[in-house]
């Protein structure tokens, strides 16, 4: 394929679609493609030099007049700078709000008829889509956008329900560089964190907002607890960590629950760990289920959002109704007692990231989409 110029908006220093953005990036550059990623700050997983990457960071000056700060417009500002100077074949901007308004304006300001891609990654749509200041950005963004993706078919659906664009969407899974997320020895970690060999490990790794239900973790993990011994690994960290440290408190399990902080180490922490819990009451997708699959952890989530697409109930992992925690206890507690069939849906889970997921075939999705937004200058 005709190595491109391809521009990458997102959200820097939060969250998964970031991620995904970044781990785009990486792979495209690979791939021989020139990048431009256009952002307020360096990335954070991009934190080394990599060839046919270049960072073209957004700068904001304060006046006294303005109340906010106007970032929308710099950002366009910005994009239609690099468009004009680059030669970008293709804009791709992750999460709509600001980015897909911005990359009409800048495509606008450009005079250049660039491609745009934007990719919906969640509460840009679940969340922001109801706000009356600012569906109606979204959905002129997404109509004048050359293509629009959506990390999962159930945020696709709740876009055509919610915004009900004129352009259809076109599902592109969210994937994990394998080569990171793989299960590898990580014994020193039993030592380090002080953990014995018998107990079965139990992990949440989140951004500890609401939309996470942290208390629900708990009330799982108390559960599992009753019947076998368990630790719980909390890793991250996030508005929601009081909470999580008082419900801990109530069910008097301060001795078997863990809280880790954000980690650089999370392949290691998978590795060593039996079972992860995603207990969401909203997500588009689930990034943190892919990470963890990838390195053999079995995962019990709720069955909303995009999760029953990510773990395929009764092969990898179970979904259980939200605010149900009897029942998610009830298959965690299926698939620590049983190490066979641990084993299977372990095995099951590699599988599925490898097969479903795998990110050679989804930058191969991203390039054919590429290829029919492309401007050629
Ligand atoms: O809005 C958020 O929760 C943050 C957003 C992000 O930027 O990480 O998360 C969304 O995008 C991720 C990457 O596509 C998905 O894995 C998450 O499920 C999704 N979060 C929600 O839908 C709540």
């Amino acid at each position: 394929m005709e190595k491109l110029k391809i521009g990458i908006t997102c959200y820097p220093s939060l969250g998964g679609s970031g991620v995904v953005a970044t781990e785009l990036a990486k792979l495209l550059a690979e791939r021989g493609h020139e990048i431009h990623i256009i952002t307020s700050s360096r990335p954070f997983r991009l934190n080394k030099h990599y060839p046919n990457i270049f960072y073209h960071p957004v700068e904001v000056s304060s006046y006294a007049v303005f109340q906010y700060l106007p970032y929308d417009i710099a950002l366009a500002n910005r994009m239609s700078e690099v468009i004009l100077k680059e030669k970008l074949n293709v804009l791709h901007v992750h999460y709509a709000v600001p980015h897909a308004v911005c990359a009409v304006l800048a495509k606008d300001m450009s005079g250049v008829d660039v491609g745009i891609v934007t990719t919906l990654h969640g509460t840009d749509i679940t969340v922001l889509g109801h706000d009356p200041a600012l569906n109606g950005s979204i959905k002129y963004a997404i109509n004048k956008s050359s293509a629009t993706t959506s990390v999962s078919n159930a945020l696709a659906i709740d876009t055509m329900r919610l915004i009900e664009p004129k352009k259809e969407i076109e599902t592109i899974y969210n994937f994990v560089d394998e080569r990171v997320y793989r299960k590898r020895s990580a014994d020193y970690l039993y030592d380090e964190l002080g953990l014995s060999r018998d107990e079965k490990l139990v992990i949440h790794v989140s951004n500890f907002r609401k939309v996470k239900r942290i208390s629900d973790i708990v009330e799982t993990f108390h559960k599992i607890r009753k019947r076998t011994k368990a630790k719980l690994l909390l890793a991250g960290d996030g508005p929601e960590l009081p909470t999580a440290i008082e419900a801990v408190e109530l069910a008097g399990i301060q001795e078997d629950v863990m809280f880790l902080g954000k980690r650089d180490d999370l392949p290691e922490l998978y590795s060593i760990s039996h079972l992860k819990l995603l207990l969401s009451e909203q997500e588009s997708f689930g990034l943190v289920l892919l990470e963890a699959m990838s390195c053999g952890v079995p995962c019990v989530g709720t069955a909303i959002g995009g999760i029953p697409e990510v773990i395929e109930h009764g092969v990898n992992g179970y979904v259980a109704p939200l605010g149900d925690t009897d029942t998610a206890s009830a298959y965690a507690l299926r698939i620590l007692e049983d190490e066979g069939l641990h084993r299977r849906f372990s095995e099951e889970a590699m599988r599925s990231v490898r097969e479903r997921f795998n990110s050679e075939q989804i930058v191969d999705q991203y390039e054919a989409l590429y290829q029919k937004v492309a401007y050629y200058y």
